[in-house]
């Protein structure tokens, strides 16, 4: 009977070193590396849908004009040189100063613009790629809620496809839109627009 007990105790004892040391293995197997959190390197873009990709009302903003005379034609078309969708945009007769007809992103309901939230110290890139049917050109805003411009450029515009850029480093926060001005051009000239860019370096 003793020696019945000092077997069991024996294999219990074996038993609790097998299972202790499987525990022990299993806790020296080394944790998975943690993935690597997704770290953005390239710039960060704050013009949504300026691929023209979505429709003109997506996201809860939408690509407006206004000014000029006449109907103006605002539409997603394809179009050789450019990727996927660009925008489409003509108007019968632009005015005379470049603010009389103007593009820019606005909340959904036309209620207002939408401002970007800007830093001051850090350098914001605007790109965009264009083209038009003549020669002509357009210039681009940086405005706060006041109409104040803080940062302006007009860039020459050929038949040809051509990427356009500025960098601008505010001198304080701001928030501000973005405005594509085209008053001044020649009556019946078509424009084409893609990847519009307001991004920074985060
Ligand atoms: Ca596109």
């Amino acid at each position: 009977m003793k020696r019945n007990l000092s077997v069991i105790l024996l294999v219990a004892l074996a038993l609790l070193v097998m299972v202790f040391g499987a525990a022990c293995l299993r806790r020296a197997t080394p944790a998975p590396s943690p993935s690597p959190t997704s770290t953005p390197t390239g710039p960060i873009n704050l013009v949504k849908n300026g691929d023209f990709e979505k429709e003109l009302d997506s996201d809860g903003e939408v690509w407006n004009s206004w000014g000029g005379t006449g109907t103006h034609t605002r539409e997603r078309v394809t179009m050789a040189d450019f990727s996927g969708y660009c925008l489409h945009f003509a108007v019968p007769s632009y005015g005379t100063n470049p603010w009389d007809v103007q593009l820019t992103k606005q909340k959904s309901d036309y209620t207002g613009h939408i401002f970007y939230s800007l830093t001051a110290g850090k350098e914001y890139t605007i790109k965009f790629k264009a083209k038009a049917t003549q020669n002509s050109s357009i210039q681009i805003v940086l405005q706060d809620s006041n109409n104040n411009w803080k940062n302006n450029q007009t860039f020459a515009i050929t038949t040809s496809v051509a990427t356009y850029s500025l960098t601008y480093t505010p001198d304080a926060d701001y928030y501000l839109a973005l405005m594509f001005n085209f008053g001044g051009s020649a009556d019946g000239i078509e424009f084409y627009l893609d990847d519009i860019e307001l991004s920074y370096q985060p």
